[in-house]
Order: structure tokens, then C-alpha cells, then sequence
């Protein structure tokens, strides 16, 4: 008879050594080997993770001040702001959103049925530049928008049009400039079911096995769709604004790795989805009502729109967000010199001045 030799000891998954070992690991990065011989440092983990979650749950004094009341979905990832009507935010609420959005990589409002598209509109442009459905890319998406506001997108399903995004992606990774976010606001909810899940891709790139993580770093991806050309993207990428490192592949639109055989790309992607996509510990679930809204960080964050509600109605009002800085809306990996490494495949319409690399990393220089 074969035997686990993986130190499971049965019972409870925490009991299981290496389970407790990686579990702090997966909330902060933390060395886990020496957490599990130096109590004090892993008492300083500790101590960081209790003030942490004590911040998101009461918020601090710039968030009281600014009247708001924070409720983190999950330790990791998604935090629902309270105290602001969107159509006349002020300020402080308006810096404090910001801060929280890029900290926790989406956030969420209640109740927010009364605001017009307009001013939807125009508390995206307290963020970032309107971008349309695609972001840069001008064409509209099969989707509708009202004939006078092509800047929103009508995401409408019900009994004889099922359509939802229900697939791990983060928007338009296809184009070279995908935009950074998106502001979604539920007009019609389904009585039950159609949440969106989120997944935290710092936290993906964080539990990427190291020596892996040598692998990847600086490395580049091919994204597409049908009947456009391929761009690519840098697996590991760099926050623009936060400086951190986010897992930037994802299955609904990443063809393949760049530099490796059909073969290995494949495996080695398959293998990164089925880890990425199986640590529920990593993500956030929310659940939509009438007036709902959820602004996320493409750069930081998936979502999956899940398609468990035909046959109800659905209908959601999207606002896409691009970036201010045209620079920083192409993705880059950020090495340890500080140099930014950008795909060289920029289609013409969409080229920018910037330092360029080839797909496998190598820097170019940058025309002066
Ligand atoms: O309908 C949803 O919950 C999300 C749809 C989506 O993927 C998107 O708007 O980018
Ligand atoms: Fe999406």
C-alpha cells in the first residue's frame, strides 16, 4: 500500500505541518522557515497582522474624519466603504477611497441606485481618465452603450441573453494599454446568485515558490484574442503606483509564455493557474444589490463574474478607468536597479515613447 510522505497526519488541513507552515505565509510576506524556529519573529508577524486587521476593520482616523466606515470582505483583498454618496463625495472622502482602493484592490458601496451616469462619470474622473469599454481601444464592445455616453457599458443578461464574464481575467490584457480599472454599478441584481469573486494578484505572485519566481521575473507572456495581434505583458508586473509585484497572467486571454516551448509554456501555466485559482484564502466574493458598486485595480486584481443566475435578470453600468499617465498604462516589470522593463510589441496605434525590452527581457534603449 502506497503512504503519504508529506507529513499528513489526517484530520483537520491544519494539522498537516506543512499546512501550518505556509498558512502565516499566505497572509504576509514572512519567512516561514524562520518563523517556525524564531518565536520573536514570529511574534513581530503576528503583531503586524493583528494591527493590519484592526485597521481594516475600524478604519483609522483620515477615514473616521473623512466620515466613512470600512468593512474588509476577506483579510486579503476587498473592503466596503460606507458614509459616501457617490454623486457628491467630498474631498477627504475622495483621497481616502484612493488610499483604500490601492491598499485593499477593490472596494465596494451600498446603496448607490440614486446616482445618474453622469455622475458616475464624474466620480471616475476624481481617479483617472475615462477610457471606453477597451480602455485606449476606441472600438466598442459587442455590449451596448446608451447612443449619447459611450464611455459606459451596459453589461445586461437575462433568460434569452446569458451573457457574464465568468472567467479569471483582469480586463483587456489583450491591448498594450489595458486600462487600470473599472467602476461597475449594479442597476438590476438577480433575487440570488451572480456575485463577482476577486482574487489579490500581489498575493499570487507572493506565494510563487522562488525559485520560480527566478524563472518569471522579467519574463514576458503573449496575451490575445481572435483576429488581433498578440501583445505581450510581463508575468510578474509592477504596481505603477504602489511599486509592488502583482502575478499578471491570466487564463481567458494569456496564449502562451514567452521563451519557452509550446510544451513547457503550457505546463508551466497550467500549473501556475492551478495554484493561483485554488487558494480561496486569496480572494473576495461579492454579493451585488440594486445600487451596488465595486471599483477595482485591474494592476493588483482578477475578477469572475459567476454565472449561476439564468435565468434572472442582470443589467450592471460599467465606467472604465485609464490612466492619467500615459506611460504608466503600458505594464512594465520593475527590476531591482529600478529600471522598467516594457514589451517592445507596441502595435503602432497604440505605441508610446518609452524604454523598451524584447519579450525575453533583454533592455533596449530608449530613443532620446
Ligand atoms: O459583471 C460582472 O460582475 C463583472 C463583469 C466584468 O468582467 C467586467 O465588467 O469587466
Ligand atoms: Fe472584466
Amino acid at each position: 500500500m502506497n503512504k503519504r510522505n508529506d507529513g499528513w497526519l489526517g484530520g483537520r488541513a491544519d494539522t498537516w505541518p506543512g499546512h501550518y507552515q505556509e498558512n502565516p505565509g499566505i497572509r504576509v510576506s514572512a519567512d516561514v522557515r524562520r518563523m517556525a524556529r524564531d518565536k520573536h519573529y514570529t511574534a513581530e508577524v503576528a503583531e503586524q497582522l493583528r494591527a493590519n486587521d484592526s485597521a481594516q476593520l475600524f478604519g483609522d482616523t483620515e477615514v473616521n474624519r473623512a466620515g466613512l466606515h470600512i468593512k474588509p470582505l476577506s483579510p486579503s483583498i476587498g473592503t466596503e466603504i460606507h458614509g459616501i454618496d457617490l454623486a457628491k463625495p467630498t474631498k477627504d472622502q475622495i483621497t481616502q477611497v484612493l488610499r483604500i482602493y490601492l491598499e485593499r484592490k477593490v472596494v465596494f458601496f451600498r446603496d448607490q441606485g440614486h446616482i445618474t451616469r453622469d455622475d458616475q462619470i464624474a466620480f471616475a474622473k476624481c481617479f483617472a481618465d475615462i477610457g471606453f469599454a477597451f480602455g485606449r481601444q476606441k472600438a466598442l464592445a459587442r455590449n451596448n452603450s446608451p447612443e449619447d455616453q459611450p464611455e459606459v457599458l451596459l453589461l445586461y443578461a437575462d433568460e434569452k441573453r446569458p451573457f457574464v464574464a465568468s472567467n479569471w481575467h483582469s480586463d483587456v490584457t489583450w491591448s498594450n494599454r489595458p486600462p487600470l480599472g473599472s467602476i461597475l454599478l449594479s442597476r438590476k441584481s438577480p433575487p440570488v446568485g451572480g456575485d463577482t469573486v476577486f482574487v489579490d494578484c500581489y498575493a499570487l505572485w507572493d506565494s510563487v515558490r522562488p525559485e520560480l519566481k527566478t524563472l518569471l521575473e522579467g519574463r514576458f507572456a503573449n496575451h490575445g484574442r481572435a483576429g488581433r495581434d498578440e501583445v505581450s505583458h510581463p508575468i510578474c508586473r509592477t504596481h505603477p503606483v504602489t511599486g509592488k509585484r502583482a502575478l499578471y497572467i491570466n487564463p481567458t486571454f494569456t496564449n502562451s509564455i514567452c521563451g519557452l516551448s509550446p510544451d513547457e509554456s503550457s505546463t508551466l501555466l497550467a500549473q501556475l493557474y492551478a495554484k493561483m485559482y485554488s487558494t480561496p484564502e486569496h480572494t473576495c466574493r461579492f454579493h451585488w444589490e440594486d445600487g451596488s458598486v465595486a471599483m477595482w485595480d485591474n494592476r493588483s486584481a482578477q475578477h469572475y463574474a459567476v454565472a449561476d443566475f439564468w435565468p434572472h435578470e442582470r443589467l450592471m453600468e460599467r465606467v472604465t478607468l485609464v490612466d492619467r499617465s500615459k506611460e504608466d498604462e503600458v505594464p512594465f516589470w520593475q527590476d531591482a536597479q529600478g529600471i522598467k522593463h516594457y514589451s517592445k510589441r507596441l502595435a503602432s496605434q497604440e505605441s508610446i515613447d518609452t524604454p523598451l525590452i524584447d519579450e525575453y527581457g533583454n533592455q533596449r534603449k530608449a530613443k532620446t
